[in-house]
Formats: C-alpha cells, sequence, structure tokens
C-alpha cells in the first residue's frame, strides 16, 4: 500500500497508473501467462469431430465471459463518469476543518458519476428523470463522497420508504414496462398517495428532468449536512454545484426523438467535451445555518422533501470542479465505482434527516451484492489515495497482504497497532449532538407541510416553464389507465396551485378540482432556469452545405463560431467532401440519415448551388424542427431562401445575413438557449 503523498495533486491518477494495461501490441497469453498458439479454433477429436475438455484455453476463455456481467446498480443503473480535480476557492477554516476544504493551493483528485435514476444500464440518456451528480473526492484523510442530484428535494422523508418509491416508479412487476419513465400507474398511485411527494414531483414534470448535458446541469446534496470547525462548532450545511455553463434544458419532443436517434446523448456529450479539451466547470456553493437558527424557519430544516430558499439562506461559491479526463476502461471505473454519503472526512457530519439516516445504512449493503463482497474497497477506483490500516482481514477477491499474525485489538504483540488516532491528530470524532427522545415510530409535526413549498416552485417559473410543467403532467397522466389515479393526482395538485390543476384535469378529461387556492404568494427567483448563465460556450450546431457554398465567406463564419467556443458539424447529402464556389473544401461529418435536428443546439444554413428536391426537402425537415424546439436557426448567401419558403424571417432567434453582424447575433441567439417568444403551433 502506497504512503499518502504530500501534495495529492494527481495522486488519484498515479495511483491508477500501476493498474492500467495496454495489451496492444503484446503477446496473446492465458491468464495464467501461458501463451497461446492457436485463439480461434478450439481442441477437437478430429477435424469434423467433438470440442475436448482439455481444452483449457476454451474453457479459460468462454467461462471469463459467461462471468463478465455483475448485477446493475438498483437505482441509477444508466450512467457515465470522469476524472477531475477540486479547489477551494478561500479557506473555509472558520465552518469546517476538512483539510481538502482549508487551502486553495490544494487540488484534490474527483470522480464524479452522472446516471439517470429509474432505467436499466443500456436505457436512454434523455428520459424524464432525475439525474445523479456523484462526487467522490480522493482527500488526504480519506474519501469524501458527495451523493447528489440534479434536484435539490427528494420525494420521500423517511428511508424506509425508498423501497416503495423505487417499486412503484421502475417498470411494473408483472410485464416490465415501461422503461425508465414515470409515465404509468403504479407511480402515480404511489405520488397520490404519499403526498409529501408533491415537491419532487413539480421538479420532475419541470424541465430540470430533461436536462440539455450533464454539462448544463446543477447537482444537490438534498440533506442538510453538518460542516465542524476545529473548535468544535458546527453549522448546518446544504451542498450546490452549478455548472458554468449555465443550467439548461430540451424540450419533450426533442428528449423523446434524442432517445430514439441516439440514446448515447449526454454521455457521448460529456466525452466529446473533455476529448476536446472543453472541460466541464461546476462551482460548490454552500448554505449555511447557524445551530442557533435551526427553529428559525417556516419549515424543518432537516425535511428532504424542502430547499432553503437561496433569497433567505445565500449561497456562498466556496470552490470549483473541473471534469478533466474520460476514464480509460467504462467497467473498471465507471461501472465498479462505489459511492456512500457515509464516506466522510473529520470537519463534515450527518444531521438527523431521516432520509439521509436510511441511506446510510443502504450504501455498503447495495455494494456488496452488487460487487461480490466486502473488499469493494480495493478496486482501484474505490481505493483512498492516503493508508489504510485496520484488523479487517479476509473475504472475496482480498487483494491486500496483511503481513503478520496479529489482526486483533487490543493487542501487545503489535504494541497495539494499528491504533486510533485522536482528535487533535485527525481521528474522526462524531459530532456531539445532545440527543432525547422516547422510541416510536412517528414523524415531527414540523415536516408536515408538503404544498407550500411546490407552490413556491411554481409561483418562481416563467410562463414557458409553467407550460412545460402542465405539457408534462398531461403527458405523464395521460398514460395512467386507472381513472381513480388520475383523479387523486389532479385533486392532489390542486393544494400547489389550482388553475394548473384545473388546466391538467381539463386536458385529461377528469373532474376539475375543488381545493382551496394556496395562500403562497411568495416566488424564488434563483429556480428558474429563464435566471441562469446563457452562454453560445459548449454548443453545437449543425451546418447544412451543398456544393457550390460561399466558401471564403461561410468558413470566416465558421471560425468565428468556434472561437467563440461553438462546435459544429457539417451536414450535406453525401458523405466526403463539400466543394465551394472558390474550390475550398469541407469534410462532411454527416448525411442527412446520419444525423438529427435534434442532436443540435442551432441549425445554420449556407446552402449552395443547384440544389436538388431530395437535399431541399430534408434541409427543410432540418429547419422545421429546430424551429418547432425553439432554436436558434442562421441563415447566409443560399440559405436565406429557405427561411423565407418558411416565412421564417424576423421569427425570434431567425437571423439571416453576412459576415461579422450575422456571427454576433447568431451567437447571441445561440446563448439564449430557446426562443420561447417564437409563434410554435
Ligand atoms: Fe441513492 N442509492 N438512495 N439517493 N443514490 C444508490 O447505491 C438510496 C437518495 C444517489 O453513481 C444505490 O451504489 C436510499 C437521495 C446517487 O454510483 C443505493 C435512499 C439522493 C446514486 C441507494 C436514497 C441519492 C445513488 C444504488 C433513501 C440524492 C448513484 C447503487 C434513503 C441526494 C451513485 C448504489 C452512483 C445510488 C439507496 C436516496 C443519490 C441502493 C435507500 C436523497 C447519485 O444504495
Amino acid at each position: 500500500m502506497s504512503e499518502t503523498p504530500k501534495n495529492n495533486e494527481n495522486s488519484k491518477q498515479k495511483q491508477l497508473e500501476q493498474f492500467r494495461v495496454n495489451d496492444a501490441n503484446k503477446k496473446l497469453t492465458t491468464n495464467q501467462g501461458l501463451k497461446v498458439s492457436e485463439d480461434g479454433l478450439s481442441l477437437t477429436a478430429g477435424k469434423r469431430g467433438p470440442t475436448l475438455m482439455e481444452d483449457f484455453h476454451f474453457r479459460e476463455k468462454v467461462t471469463h465471459f459467461d462471468h463478465e456481467r455483475i448485477p446493475e446498480r438498483v437505482v441509477h443503473a444508466r450512467g457515465t463518469a470522469a476524472h477531475g480535480e477540486f479547489e477551494v476557492y478561500e479557506s473555509m477554516k472558520p465552518y469546517t476543518k476538512a483539510k481538502f476544504l482549508q487551502d486553495p493551493n490544494v487540488r484534490t483528485p474527483v470522480f464524479v458519476r452522472f446516471s439517470t435514476v429509474v432505467g436499466s444500464r443500456g436505457s436512454a440518456d434523455t428520459v424524464r428523470d432525475v439525474r445523479g451528480f456523484a462526487t467522490k473526492f480522493y482527500t488526504e484523510e480519506g474519501n469524501y463522497d458527495l451523493v447528489a442530484n440534479n434536484m435539490p428535494v427528494f420525494f420521500i422523508q423517511d428511508g424506509i420508504k425508498f423501497p416503495d418509491i423505487v417499486h412503484a416508479i421502475k417498470p411494473e412487476p408483472h410485464n416490465e414496462i415501461p422503461q425508465a419513465s414515470g409515465a404509468h400507474d403504479t407511480f402515480w398511485d404511489f405520488v397520490a398517495n404519499n403526498q409529501e411527494s408533491a415537491h419532487q414531483v413539480m421538479w420532475l414534470m419541470s424541465d430540470r428532468a430533461i436536462p440539455r448535458s450533464f454539462r448544463m446541469m446543477q447537482g444537490f446534496g438534498i440533506h442538510a449536512f453538518r460542516f465542524v470547525n476545529d473548535q468544535g462548532k458546527a453549522h448546518f450545511v446544504k451542498f450546490h454545484w452549478i455548472p458554468k455553463l449555465g443550467v439548461h434544458s430540451l424540450v419533450w419532443d426533442e428528449a423523446e426523438k434524442i432517445a430514439g436517434k441516439n440514446p448515447d446523448f449526454n454521455r457521448q456529450d460529456l466525452f466529446d467535451a473533455i476529448e476536446m479539451g472543453d472541460f466541464p466547470e461546476y462551482e460548490l456553493g454552500v448554505q449555511i445555518i447557524e445551530e442557533k437558527d435551526e427553529f428559525a424557519f417556516d419549515f424543518d430544516i432537516l425535511d428532504p422533501t424542502k430547499i432553503w430558499p437561496e433569497e433567505d439562506v445565500p449561497l456562498k461559491i466556496i470552490g470549483k470542479l473541473t471534469l478533466n479526463k474520460n476514464v480509460d476502461n467504462f467497467f473498471a471505473e465507471t461501472e465498479q465505482v462505489a459511492f456512500h454519503p457515509g464516506h466522510i472526512v473529520p470537519g463534515i457530519d450527518f444531521t438527523n434527516d431521516p432520509l439521509l439516516q436510511g441511506r446510510l445504512f443502504s450504501y455498503t449493503d447495495t455494494q456488496l451484492i452488487r460487487l461480490g463482497g466486502p473488499n469493494f474497497h480495493e478496486i482501484p477506483i474505490n481505493k483512498p489515495v492516503c493508508p489504510f490500516h485496520n484488523n479487517q482481514r479476509d473475504g472475496y477477491h482480498r487483494q491486500t497482504i496483511n503481513k503478520g499474525k496479529v489482526s486483533y485489538n487490543n493487542n501487545s504483540m503489535a504494541a497495539h497497532t494499528p491504533a486510533p488516532t485522536t482528535e487533535e491528530e485527525g481521528g474522526f470524532v462524531h459530532y456531539q449532538e445532545k440527543v432525547e427522545g422516547s422510541v416510536v415510530q412517528a414523524r415531527s409535526e414540523s415536516f408536515n407541510d408538503h404544498f407550500s413549498q411546490p407552490k413556491l416552485f411554481w409561483n418562481s417559473m416563467s410562463p414557458s416553464e409553467k407550460q412545460h410543467i402542465i405539457d408534462a403532467f398531461s403527458f405523464e397522466v395521460g398514460r395512467v389507465k386507472d381513472k381513480s389515479v388520475r383523479q387523486q393526482v389532479v385533486d392532489m395538485f390542486a393544494n400547489v396551485d389550482l388553475a394548473m390543476a384545473a388546466e391538467i384535469a381539463n386536458n385529461l378529461g377528469e373532474t376539475p378540482p375543488t381545493a382551496e387556492e394556496s395562500t403562497v404568494t411568495k416566488a424564488s427567483p434563483a429556480l428558474s432556469q429563464e435566471n441562469t448563465n446563457k452562454t453560445p460556450v459548449g454548443r453545437k450546431i449543425g451546418v447544412i452545405l451543398h456544393n457550390g457554398f460561399h466558401d471564403a465567406e461561410v468558413k470566416d463564419i465558421l471560425q468565428r463560431l468556434n472561437l467563440a467556443g461553438v462546435a459544429y458539424e457539417i451536414i450535406s447529402d453525401k458523405q466526403g467532401v463539400v466543394t465551394g464556389k472558390s474550390k475550398d473544401d469541407l469534410m462532411v461529418d454527416h448525411t442527412f440519415s446520419t444525423t438529427d435536428p435534434v442532436l443540435y443546439d442551432a441549425i445554420y444554413i449556407a446552402g449552395g448551388k443547384d440544389v436538388n428536391e431530395k437535399f431541399y426537402k430534408n434541409a427543410n425537415y432540418f429547419i422545421m424542427e429546430a424551429f418547432k424546439h425553439y432554436k436558434a436557426i442562421g441563415a447566409t448567401h443560399d440559405g436565406i431562401a429557405w427561411l423565407e419558403v418558411n416565412q421564417m424571417i424576423e421569427s425570434p432567434g431567425v437571423v439571416e445575413g453576412n459576415g461579422k453582424s450575422f456571427v454576433e447575433k447568431f451567437l447571441q441567439d445561440i446563448a439564449k438557449h430557446r426562443h420561447w417568444d417564437r409563434n410554435v403551433v
């Protein structure tokens, strides 16, 4: 086991390097190292005879193959991950003694896994779902895992209900339908009969559930945790990740189509960005509440179905995460990484949030079956970069060779070692919160208000965001067959907003609800994606070209777009090259059939000479789809004709012209992300 590097910069990469193997240009051997002379023919009795038992190479190869799969995660099965680094901007010493939050010069290695929750490992990326955002910090005091989601609240308040919500939302057990979707009876039956779910359901029906990119998604630790400083003083804390590129979403029609056109859409986007050196960045924000203010709010700060509105508890930005390296092997790293909210370091501690308490049990337990035993911490991706020593021994796949005969405490034969460390020397000491109470199965009444914050969320939405929520409810509950469940859902959400529920009821053909109007008028502007950072950086556009295009001008435009951080792909009717009017070429990345408008943030059409009818129609489809999905559309030269025919000129987010001013206006329109003020029927 390696000793702690003094500066842990890249320490994880150095450690992983010992395990990386490149098989290229090597001789083929068995797992025992025996060089193999034949790999395509098994050993048989005669050229047309049966295979012989004796063929150990055949048996080893096929047996290993037969055992290649491990159980997928029971939730968050579909995911993708990357390596990176975290830096703190200023010392957090006043609040926490966690070493990785003290020194702005320290870069802590991290591994981040993004995921959907409900679908199985091979399901599509762009389904309506919560996204996981799990970060493992390899600190010099041990691994710290911030196992977060892209929504700041959860469906339930108590860990004991987790199997229920998951059973309800997973495919129904009699026919395993539908895949990766909450649009079915059992999920909505659960919702209507567990009203604490109202807040997260509002988020799930919002655009947050269909992120444009993992690079454009927030992360939330959800629970109240504790920061503890070196004086033993504690503060309540909530963790937020804020993407530098802003928080952006797809539109539902687009998300559904992408699920077919490129089910790997989000995973590909992250991988490609990192490969191109466009490293995704997220700032870490904390909301801090003093212990004396534990009861100062009109909600219980321990309730995981509640946010701490940023207007009441400001967000303090304390550091930055940069993802800068893709994995070398998906299974070894992404599939085998094991997160656990209970992996903490001195200076960070738990609270009595009953959901968090439930999680503290579940995560190790699930690794035991998924990774096949208690030694999963020895798998390279899970191994801390600091030394670890204890008296735990044996078990499946044990790799450490513990020397000596002592594996117990207390002992004299090894001079009482490995020995515990005092708090002063960095030993973890649980926060000594005073706890009193009778042993009960009951919840504090302070957890009972299930509708004020969903209403706060609703009040904070822009008109288009509100419409999307109504559309999403109408779609999801519209798939429910049980009439009673549909009505129960409508009645439940009338407690959030009466007019919203009435519109949903109308779309569903259910009876309009009759609840009392909510009295909550407060809004939290931080919740609306309209108020997020808007930039063209990180966007990808489709460029439609035909032979005879204005090469010099178009190339100049593409270069300017590229300089502004926009990636592009050239689309035409044939693979190979398109040749401009001055005989300058551009390589075609895609034909109309190998790509689709839903895969781009904007479309730029420069056209060309003498397009045939098929080209014309295909290009038209790209423009019409982009228009329908409220995306920026740019046209220059021969491309402008398409805008004229479709009467798009002067529509919001549609820009035509030439040269520098075209680029500037087009970039602004790309940055806006979507043009909701466009008239789309
Ligand atoms: Fe998880 N969750 N969870 N969860 N969770 C798992 O652990 C669980 C919850 C989250 O990329 C499992 O290793 C319970 C909240 C993420 O590998 C499992 C409860 C939040 C990931 C588990 C919750 C999360 C998981 C499945 C209620 C956001 C993916 C595989 C008490 C703050 C991590 C695994 C990865 C994974 C249990 C609630 C986030 C079964 C019992 C709240 C991001 O242990």
